[in-house]
């Protein structure tokens, strides 16, 4: 799991990925692209922390990759580093934009790329289909022949394929061409105090379903060097309730599909990231393999009864809130589980 940061030279894409990260890629002149992790921030996970006062402290995290190069290499970075990524934050340049349309033209410019690029793809693929005969197509040409000429009309029309709408099965038979502009993108905004509502203006203007986040990366950066006590002030004074990155890094890791379950005691708390929908013996998998092959059954208490029953595992039990779940369990966001299991 890994999320590409996208934007034009001179966005901002280095001052957040630093923000995020800690990682200093501004400083690593030559590089054409620095991987970092962000650790998800997570009110629930803070709050475990302070109960269990853990030896160690695990939060959930999520890589990004940040791309170094611009002008005419640009392209060609992108496409060498960012190929594997799962999805994108996209960062466009407000803060030197005296209208929201320049900011609209910003977006488009990189935006317009990634649908050309599909667009090559798809017209390659359509052209190659066309020279079997109908009867002759194996099952997932037969899907791409369905699919590939919709996809087509909407990447003409300047729309990204994650507007598509599709069954689980053509999505599965689409996999395979890794489209850029299926996988989900969080756009950022970056503005200037005296713009902010060009984020919102930008957000209309596009109209498309990714979301859209504001954040002016100068104050954001400014933030993240004060100490945390001066940090609380400082963000209390001006009325902000969260900082902007934080949004960002949660936004970006829900938009990957993935959610997290809580492992607690006095060694460890730790957040553990899995797939929406998993099963308890395929969550166990992420603490290790041989949970999953030995799985006898989870015990499992959600978030909010664990608070509500007085923050212990053993008075959570006493009121019935820790259950005893099977193998068919789909575990949920915020699951504080320990497994059961033989091997
Ligand atoms: N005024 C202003 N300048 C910014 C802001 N964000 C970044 N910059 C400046 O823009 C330049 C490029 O930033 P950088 O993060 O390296 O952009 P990148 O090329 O997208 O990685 C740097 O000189 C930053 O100081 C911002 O929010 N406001
Ligand atoms: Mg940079």
């Amino acid at each position: 799991m890994e999320i590409g940061i996208l934007g034009l030279k001179q966005s901002g894409k280095s001052t957040i990925f630093e923000i995020m990260t800690g990682v200093r890629s501004r400083e690593m002149y030559g590089e054409p692209c620095v991987r970092g992790v962000a650790s998800v921030p997570d009110e629930r996970f803070d709050t475990l922390v302070q109960i269990f006062s853990p030896a160690k402290v695990s939060p959930a995290s999520v890589p990004f990759i940040d791309v170094n190069a611009g002008g005419e290499s640009a392209w060609e970075a992108i496409r060498q580093n960012l190929s594997s990524a799962d999805g994108f934050v996209h960062i466009v340049d407000a803060f030197t934009a005296e209208e929201p349309s320049e900011v609209v033209t910003r977006y488009r410019k990189l935006a317009d790329e990634l649908i050309f690029s599909d667009l090559v793809v798809v017209e390659n693929r359509l052209a190659r289909l066309e020279k079997i005969p109908k009867a002759a197509l194996k099952p997932d040409e037969a899907r791409h022949a369905v699919i590939l000429p919709k996809a087509k009309e909407l990447l003409e029309a300047g729309t990204p394929l994650r507007e598509l709408v599709l069954t689980a099965e053509e999505r599965h038979a689409l996999r395979g061409f890794a489209f850029w502009t299926m996988r989900p993108e969080l756009v950022v905004v970056n503005v200037r105090d005296d713009n902010r509502s060009f984020a919102e203006e930008f957000a209309r203007q596009i109209g498309e379903k990714s979301p859209v986040i504001g954040i002016n990366c100068m104050l954001e950066s400014e933030i993240a060097q004060l100490d945390p006590s001066d940090r609380d002030e400082f963000l209390k004074s001006m009325d902000i309730d969260e900082p902007a990155f934080e949004l960002i890094i949660r936004t970006a890791f829900s938009l990957l599909g993935r959610i997290c379950y809580f492992t607690v005691g006095e060694d460890e708390v730790k957040a553990w990231v899995i797939p929406e929908n998993s099963t308890a013996p395929r969550a166990a998998a992420a603490i290790h393999k041989d949970f999953e092959r030995g799985f006898i059954k989870a015990e499992v208490a959600s978030y909010d009864d664990f608070i509500k029953c007085g923050a212990t595992l053993g008075a959570a039990k006493s009121s019935g809130k820790l259950r005893l779940e099977g193998k068919e369990y789909i575990v949920q966001d915020g699951d504080i589980i320990s497994f059961r299991f033989n091997v």
